[in-house]
């Protein structure tokens, strides 16, 4: 059993200039309590310590990372090529191309070396947040009724929403 506050998923992104970008996934993971941490390294620019952090992360307890690059993203795909770790590749937002270099360069792995990989901007980094949750909650119960209550509320907001433009559209 590790410590109680030990993380549990790993965010790690290639640069300090994805971070603003991609704060959504910490977001997410705290709505649930889980119990992280965050690293800057590169594929590129360390690639022995992604290599360590990798090789050394499922010792260490953690249970899903969470991967942000952008650009020539090659960080996910790296992360997952030295672990069996579940890896959700976030690709970050670019001036060049919207992101969408950064989202190909992350989904599109090779067979065998499996990466997850959420959408470029917008929900992408929630969800991933989400997603991890998600593969945890697989073996916790407890987090599993919390996402069951998230859903109820999301279908919640919906219905309110739906509710408040039917009244909208009756009175012209
Ligand atoms: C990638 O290069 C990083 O993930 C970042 O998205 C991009 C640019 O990095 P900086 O030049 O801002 O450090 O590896």
């Amino acid at each position: 059993m590790g410590e109680k506050n030990a993380p549990l998923v790993g965010i790690v992104m290639g640069s300090d200039s994805d971070w603003p970008k991609i704060q959504g996934v910490a977001k997410a993971l705290g709505e649930f309590a889980v119990p992280l941490e965050i690293r800057v390294m590169s594929a590129h620019r360390t690639p022995e310590i992604v290599r360590q952090y990798a090789t050394m992360a499922a010792a260490r307890g953690i249970k899903v990372i969470i991967a942000a690059a952008g650009g020539a993203a090659h960080l996910a795909g790296v992360v997952a090529s030295h672990t069996t770790l579940p890896v959700i590749g976030i690709p970050v937002i670019t001036d060049l191309a919207g992101g969408l270099d950064s989202l190909l360069s992350t989904v599109q792995m090779p067979g065998d070396v499996p990466v997850a990989c959420v959408a470029a901007g917008s929900g992408g980094p929630r969800n991933a947040g989400l997603l991890a949750v998600e593969i945890l909650a697989l073996a916790d119960p407890e987090l599993q009724q919390k996402l069951t209550s998230f859903k109820h509320q999301l279908a919640d907001k919906v219905n309110q929403k739906n509710e408040a433009l039917q009244k909208r559209l009756a009175e012209g």
